[in-house]
């Protein structure tokens, strides 16, 4: 599997910068299968102002130390890194010059599984959190607010074999929230790989 050297220059969307053919479409494609199959995708659930709900979207948790991901009283165990994997992020590393050592996996098994508003803020990723997002499958739209003034508003088009890059200081001052979608408009299964580095 090979990047795309012709898609290397970001597109600069709010405080993102968005890679459209980050990976080949036939690269991003065999990624997405092999993922499907050899990743552990559990559901979750989270407790919310006393009530439990089920996250609308199942997950998967990568770490280089093995520590766990844990929000909302929900735990996730890391699992060990696909070589596919491990590759893309020396890849990120490269083109982004930075670190990463773990990585949340998302999929949205169509339009109707989706993400609220939130920032990616918490302590473990230190004062200066980067994300880097890469997509697979189905198109899907991210959402972009800012936190104070709610003022400043975008939609980025999530497609397949992106790549979004969230600088930091970005979740210090947006939101994100990945929208539901119609299942009509929006049939297809989506998996998203959030990388990031933590601290702990
Ligand atoms: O699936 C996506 O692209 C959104 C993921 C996200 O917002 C997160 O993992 O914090």
């Amino acid at each position: 599997m090979r990047i795309n050297s012709n898609s290397r220059l970001p597109e600069l969307i709010g405080p993102c910068h968005y890679y459209q053919k980050w990976l080949e479409p036939a690269q991003a494609t065999e990624l997405q299968i092999m993922l499907e199959h050899e990743i552990s995708w559990l559901s979750g659930w989270v407790k919310m102002f006393g009530k439990t709900h089920k996250i609308p979207r199942k997950q998967a948790w990568m770490s280089n130390n093995q520590a766990p991901y844990t929000y909302s009283h929900q735990r996730l165990d890391s699992q060990g890194w696909p070589n596919e994997l491990e590759q893309l992020k020396q890849w990120l590393q490269q083109d982004l010059k930075q670190q990463f050592n773990s990585c949340l996996l998302n999929r949205y098994q169509n339009g109707q599984e989706h993400m609220g508003w939130h920032a990616d803020d918490e302590p473990e990723l230190g004062p200066k959190a980067h994300v880097a997002i890469i997509s697979l499958g189905q198109d899907r739209d991210l959402l972009i607010k800012e936190k104070q003034s709610r003022k400043s508003y975008f939609s980025i088009r999530l497609e397949h074999g992106s790549l979004l890059y969230m600088p930091a200081p970005m979740q210090q001052h947006w939101l994100h929230a990945l929208p539901k979608r119609s299942l009509r408009s929006h049939p297809g299964t989506r998996i998203s790989l959030t990388f990031r580095m933590r601290y702990t």
